[in-house]
């Protein structure tokens, strides 16, 4: 170890702290912080540093004057679209898959701290009947609709999966795929890579040391994706496998549709290389941000970037001008990531965020700190909107295809308990399209919106009120209780149906199954059990 060559580099960019304790460390911790310096551009980190802080101190001027929305004939909705239509974009996009030119790729590298789980947030379980978790009904759409491309198509496309990851979540997910077998698909199919970690700053620009011989180290951001792509060779893997379109998300949205085939193929229908799904903005303050237009550029604007005024803006008809609410689902294509990759990646900002960053004392203590002490630098994957030539919105139903996992129980929304009950009011608006019913134990209709009087705290239900024995379908007809389930309460909500994925992808299929039948909750429908050979 050359110590002091790698002194004077650190010196000569302000930064002797880092080897502050190197005196006191043990042999194996010299090591690991000599490695991580002397792996450490520091050049690189402390240009990008110096560019994001920049941006900090330049005036922050509204955005209002310069904006636009998304013109109206590149602004789809699936309100505002003729069923004819809905189902061309849908075979469209199901033939691309058919000819496996379809990729999904999973932003998984966040932290979940809102959340305040130590593991993937994949992995979270939100407590449906069937204890999926939010990796595995992924993972089941994506065979769903593999097998829907093969039915119209009778080609089977596969669908790779990537997932991003970071140092902190790389390895829990790939043993937590290992363990469960891929959830059934093919182990090469899921293509799991890591995105970069970048140094946490002080408000002064010296890196931060989270212990002794440790650096405070964070995920470059979703955005991170682009540098990842390249250094990961995954665009390779994409032009090796054939892939031409690739649906972007983010983990924690419970209903979302995998390579959803009416977005793919609205996407194509207008010729785009870059799409975005969003949800209509609910009130004027909702704090999403909007995609919308910025001087003629595509761009996703923060609430807090404009005034109340531009906020509350209406069009004629009455609906919100800003109103496209991004909800971190992308459709790009792979020609469209390669010039993103090779030819801006370099160009494109970080974004500051002032954090509690938790750091050792000079006295070599770790602390915590209860108000923000430095900055991580992040991109976001939307961020290439300004790159796209055309860039295209298709607004879904919220209630459809939106929940987000952000926050534990006991927070005011996108906690487990909402995550739950979107999923359950969704597959019980499939059921009632199939022509089944839901009734209570009277008989009665349950109503798709639970009536007050219906609801029930769950701390003060009695086990013997609770429902127990839930209703199981299987897709082969049969009708039975699953003992395993009897001693489980989903007690907080009187609407409990859960639809495998692998029975329907978006509520096909279901006809056969429930026409004309009555249900109590709660209700699970499965795929047939596979025989076992004893
Ligand atoms: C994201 C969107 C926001 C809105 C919202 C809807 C961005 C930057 N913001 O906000 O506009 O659509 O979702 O739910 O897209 N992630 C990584 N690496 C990182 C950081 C995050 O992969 O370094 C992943 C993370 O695991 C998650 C996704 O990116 O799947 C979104 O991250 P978030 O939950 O921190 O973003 P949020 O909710 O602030």
């Amino acid at each position: 170890m050359d110590i002091s060559s790698l002194r004077e580099r650190l010196a000569a960019h302000g930064q002797e702290h880092l080897l502050q304790f190197w005196d006191v460390l043990t042999e194996a911790q010299k090591k690991t912080l000599y490695n991580d310096l002397n792996e450490l551009d520091l050049e690189e980190v402390l240009r990008f540093y110096k560019k994001t802080v920049s941006s900090l101190n330049e005036e922050q001027t509204k955005l209002d004057e310069r904006m636009e929305p998304i013109p109206a004939d590149m602004h789809g909705s699936v309100t505002r679209t003729p069923l004819e239509k809905i189902k061309d974009y849908e075979e469209t996009g199901l033939r691309e898959v058919s000819n496996g030119s379809v990729g999904v790729l999973l932003l998984a590298g966040g932290q979940g701290t809102r959340l305040g789980v130590d593991y993937p947030k994949g992995m979270y379980d939100v407590n449906l009947p069937s204890r999926k978790t939010l990796y595995q009904l992924q993972a089941e759409r994506i065979l769903r609709l593999q097998h829907l491309a093969k039915e119209k198509f009778g080609k089977c496309g596969e669908i790779p999966w990537y997932i991003m990851t970071s140092e902190h979540t790389k390895e829990p997910t790939m043993d937590f795929f290992a363990r469960h077998s891929y959830f059934g698909l093919e182990k090469e199919n899921l293509v799991v890579f890591e995105q970069g970690m970048l140094p946490c700053f002080t408000f002064d620009g010296r890196i931060i040391l989270e212990a002794p011989h440790k650096l405070a180290r964070a995920p470059d951001g979703n955005g991170g994706l682009y540098r990842a792509l390249r250094e990961k060779n995954v665009l390779e893997d994409m032009e090796r496998r054939g892939i031409k379109y690739v649906h972007v998300y983010c983990v924690d949205n419970i209903l979302v549709k995998m390579a959803d085939p009416i977005f793919i193929g609205y996407c194509l229908s207008k010729g785009a290389d870059c799409g975005a799904k969003v949800v209509e903005k609910a009130f004027p303050t909702e704090a999403v941000g909007v995609v919308c237009r910025v001087d003629g550029i595509y761009q996703v604007v923060e609430y807090s970037e404009i005034t109340l005024k531009t906020a509350q803006k209406r069009n004629t008809d009455g609906r919100l001008t800003f109103s496209a609410g991004n909800i971190c689902n992308h459709f790009f294509t792979t020609q469209f990531l390669k010039k993103v990759v090779y030819d801006y990646e370099s160009s494109m900002m970080h974004h500051v965020a002032k954090k509690k960053i938790a750091h050792v004392t000079p006295e070599g203590r770790a602390h915590k700190p209860d108000k923000p002490n430095g900055i991580k630098m992040e991109k976001f994957v939307f961020d290439v909107f300004q790159f796209a030539n055309t860039l295209a919105v298709w607004e879904v139903i919220r209630e459809d295809e939106f929940a987000p996992l952000k926050n534990g129980d006991g927070a005011e929304k996108d906690t487990p308990t909402t995550c739950r009950h979107a999923l359950f009011s969704l597959h019980h608006r499939y059921l009632l399209n199939a022509g089944g019913t839901l009734v209570d134990s009277e008989g009665e209709p349950l109503p798709l919106i639970p009536r007050p009087e219906d609801r029930v705290v769950p701390d003060s239900v009695s086990p013997a009120a609770a429902p127990k024995c839930p209703t199981t379908v299987n897709a082969n007809t049969e009708f039975n209780n699953n003992d395993a389930q009897k001693e489980m309460r989903w007690d907080e909500c009187p609407v409990v149906v859960e639809i495998s994925p692998l029975v329907s992808y978006a509520g096909e299929g279901l006809d056969h199954l429930v026409a004309n039948k009555k249900f109590t909750c709660p209700l699970s429908i499965n795929p047939p059990a596979k025989k076992i050979d004893v």
